[in-house]
């Protein structure tokens, strides 16, 4: 699978942190526009160049090479404070936007009462046990006033005069449900605080859909850089133990107003293992040293808040329903040296159910997952895959593993990571 020069989708097929990043970076110098279209900060993609690490939570990862346009669609809602960091770090490093950044009117912005009403349902939930471990920073919230019709756009900005009228429905229901000692700041200050910080971002707020539609009809590359993973979608995901947008193929197109023909591939990002982090089903999930393991030489902690992820074997029927639901084109599969020096590696090829039957089918209900019982299929461990640019170069353990891999969610690999670094891969022909 050609990966450049076609309008590409880059999905995760597990729970997030699949190393979408890297590839996004990796894949942007051959792209004109490169385009964020769901989700917000709490999204983290860690981006390694020449050995130093970036984070960027909701700046495009387009953003380390200069012939990048950078777009922020419809779909994203965006905390204006956090992209302010993100911009002051980029330029300490040397990487400007200004002249290549466009901010849909109609994105949704993240206020302080969002976030209040995340972090205070969060803990009310965990007193009855149905926390979803969320990243706290009012993405639910933000897209929940979205559906309610009391979201607040990027282009309201532009209407400073309105803005107190526009807040004020939302910012109420919110104190009535936290109550007037919940701490939240006046709604004056939530106003002047909003104005003071999007001040910088005035000139890049405009008609991203637009844009993008014109880009394309004049044939720019266009590369889409989605955020969380299938698994966390909320329509497709482990409902309720999901994010509040859809991270799968479908929000791409809500996300940015292009319709589907728009896209002509999709690349789907997964690891050569699975993690996740905050509550819900969790099958591959290992509780033992091996799990530890691969925590602590995969670094598995979440870029955002730090949490230490959830690590596991590849899941086979997660990620072909993933496959499925996205229509992947081409696997990249990531991180493989992590799994280097281990005695076996498993593979999760099917559930095994209360009646003792195996089955690939993902159950529709958190609850029905509580009963299920991995299948895993055992590969004898390999040495040191770390580097390694040629696939025919691996060890053939590794090979073994990375086929079946391949087989199990019936998509071709397109890419394979053995390393943080740009240069520690390998692009399949
Ligand atoms: P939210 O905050 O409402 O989106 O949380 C709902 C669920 O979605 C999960 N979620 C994530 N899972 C993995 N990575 C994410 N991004 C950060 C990262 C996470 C971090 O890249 O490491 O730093 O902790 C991400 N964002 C949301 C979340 O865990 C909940 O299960
Ligand atoms: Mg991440």
């Amino acid at each position: 699978m050609s990966l450049a020069r076609t309008n590409l989708a880059i999905l995760g097929l597990q729970w997030g942190d699949e190393g979408k990043g890297k590839v996004v970076d990796l894949l942007s110098p051959h792209f004109r526009q490169v385009v964020r279209f769901q989700g917000g900060n709490n999204a983290g993609h860690t981006v390694v160049v020449d050995g130093q690490s970036i984070a960027l939570h909701q700046v495009p990862s387009g953003a380390l090479h200069p012939g990048c346009f950078l777009v922020v669609g419809n779909g994203v809602v965006l905390n204006l404070e956090v992209f302010q960091q993100e911009l002051d770090r980029l330029k300490a490093r040397g990487f400007d936007l200004s002249g290549r950044l466009l901010l849909s009117e109609k994105a949704h912005i993240i206020l302080p009462h969002h976030i209040a009403l995340d972090q205070w349902r969060e803990v009310r939930a965990d007193k009855v046990g149905a926390k979803i471990g969320t990243t706290g920073r009012g993405i639910g919230p933000a897209y929940e006033m979205k559906a309610a019709r009391m979201g607040i756009r990027l282009g309201d900005l532009l209407h400073p005069e309105r803005l107190a009228e526009r807040i004020r429905p939302g910012y109420e229901e919110v104190r009535l449900r936290l109550g007037a000692d919940a701490g939240l700041p006046a709604l004056e200050a939530i106003v002047e605080g909003l104005l003071r910080t999007a001040e910088p971002f005035l000139p890049f707020i405009g008609d991203a859909q637009g844009h993008l539609m014109a880009a394309w009809k004049r044939g720019d590359s266009i590369l889409f850089e989605g955020a969380q993973a299938t698994l966390l979608d909320i329509d497709h995901g482990t409902y309720p133990f999901v994010t509040s947008s859809n991270c799968s193929l479908g929000g791409l197109f809500t996300g940015t107003g292009l319709p589907p023909k728009a896209v002509d591939k999709i690349l789907g990002i997964a690891k050569a293992y699975t993690t996740r982090v905050g509550a819900g089903p969790f099958p591959a999930e290992l509780l033992d040293a091996t799990g530890d393991r691969i925590r602590e030489v995969g670094r598995e902690f979440g870029t955002t808040t730090g949490r230490p992820r959830r690590c596991g074997w590849f899941d086979a029927p997660i990620t072909a329903h993933a496959c499925r639901t996205n229509g992947v084109d081409g696997l990249a599969i990531m991180k493989l040296d992590v799994l280097d020096c281990m005695d076996e590696v498993g593979l999760i090829v099917g559930y095994r159910t209360g009646e003792g039957t195996v089955t690939t089918k993902l159950p529709s209900c958190a609850g029905d997952w509580a009963g299920i019982q991995p299948e895993v299929k055992r590969f004898k461990g390999w040495g040191s895959t770390r580097g390694i640019t040629d696939p025919r170069k691996l060890p053939v353990e590794a090979q073994a593993y990375l086929e079946s891999l391949a087989e199990s969610v019936e998509v071709p690999m397109a890419y394979l990571s053995t390393g943080p670094d740009r240069a520690e891969g390998y692009v399949y022909p």
